[in-house]
């Protein structure tokens, strides 16, 4: 399957509450009336693309209509796809770590899928030739190292890890001097990340911070934050929680596959102004996908019935 088909397929339960929502709303010549805006904000709203976003993509489809002449509701879905799009738009430089020499550390509560995105993530980096190093920093819960282990094999990495209930900057020290020793590229770092106690978790980054910055002064960082599609509007307020206590640069958003929330990808980017890098869209190691705004929206909002039925001039 290709790219584009693989992330249609992820994304049908999205695709399906946004056609639902949509219903006939852009069929024939129905006139773009207040009605109209109504109903396609509640849509977008309903879609977990949040309250903001959905206002500002409207208003501005407002001014557009006039502007554009557009008079047929048909008309206004091309300009729609594309206001959401630009809500997106990922800066060109998002990825640059993935080229340089970088540590990568990935935040986020338990459950959301921070060990599963490190594998995949190493995965990906070895499959495209570069030197990779897994940490296991989560030494709270038990099996954590194991299961990144596991991933560490998938991936053909290698993996640092400490005893249960080390001190995670400890691991993350060996891993540092071990990336240096060994001429790694991309160190990749999986943390337990518990939210519930944000003095501990703020004190416990800011030693790993310290660490990194001793033992590998000249990388470039990267920050991830992964929260799971399936929890909607609650992984906005994750994603508010972790930006207080640590500078995010991305977010890796996961189980799109079997969620009918994928417009809180939207929602995330357009309230809290920190872009999303990844898309979890599977278990497997090979279903992680640098999220791309224009294929995603177009995924989202692409049509499954026939084309003709559904635009047909009548
Ligand atoms: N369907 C689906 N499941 C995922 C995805 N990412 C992770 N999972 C599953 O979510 C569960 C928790 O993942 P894990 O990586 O252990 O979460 P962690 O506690 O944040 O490290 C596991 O059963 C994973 O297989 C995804 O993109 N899609
Ligand atoms: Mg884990």
């Amino acid at each position: 399957m290709g790219f584009f088909d693989k992330l249609k397929d992820s994304l049908k339960k999205t695709r399906q509450a946004v056609s639902d929502g949509l219903g006939d709303i852009f069929i024939g010549e129905g006139d773009i009336d207040d009605d109209f805006y109504d109903r396609l904000e509640e849509t977008l709203i309903r879609s977990d693309m949040g309250a903001e976003a959905s206002e500002r993509i409207i208003d501005k489809l407002r001014d557009q209509v006039p502007e554009e002449h557009l008079r047929r509701r048909k008309d206004a879905k091309k300009f729609l796809i594309n206001d959401i799009k630009e809500e997106m738009k990922t800066a060109p430089d998002a990825f640059d770590f993935e080229k340089q020499r970088s540590v990568v550390f990935v935040t986020g509560v338990n459950g959301v899928g921070k060990t599963t995105f490190c594998g995949k993530l190493a995965y990906k980096l070895t499959q495209e030739g570069k030197k990779v190093l897994l940490a296991a920093a989560d030494t709270y819960r038990a099996g954590a190292a194991e299961q990144l282990s596991l991933w560490a094999d998938r991936a053909g990495c290698n993996i640092i890890q400490g005893n249960a209930g080390a001190d995670p900057s400890s691991v993350i020290y060996d891993a540092a001097s071990s990336a240096n020793a060994r001429d790694i590229d991309v160190l990749i770092c999986d943390t337990a990340g518990r939210l519930e106690n944000r003095r501990n978790l703020m004190e416990e980054l800011k030693k790993m911070d310290r660490v990194i910055d001793r033992i590998m002064p000249d990388v470039k960082r990267e920050n991830l934050l992964v929260l799971d599609a399936v929890t909607g509007q609650n992984a906005v307020s994750q994603a508010k929680g972790f930006s207080e206590v640590t500078d995010l640069t991305g977010i890796v958003l996961t189980k799109l596959d079997g969620t009918p929330k994928g417009g809180i990808a939207v929602a995330i980017e357009s309230e809290l102004g920190i872009p999303v890098k990844y898309i979890g869209i599977g278990e497997q190691k090979e279903d992680l996908e640098r999220f791309d705004a224009d294929a995603f929206v177009d995924a989202m909002f692409s049509d499954d019935t026939s084309e003709e039925a559904s635009e047909d001039d009548w």
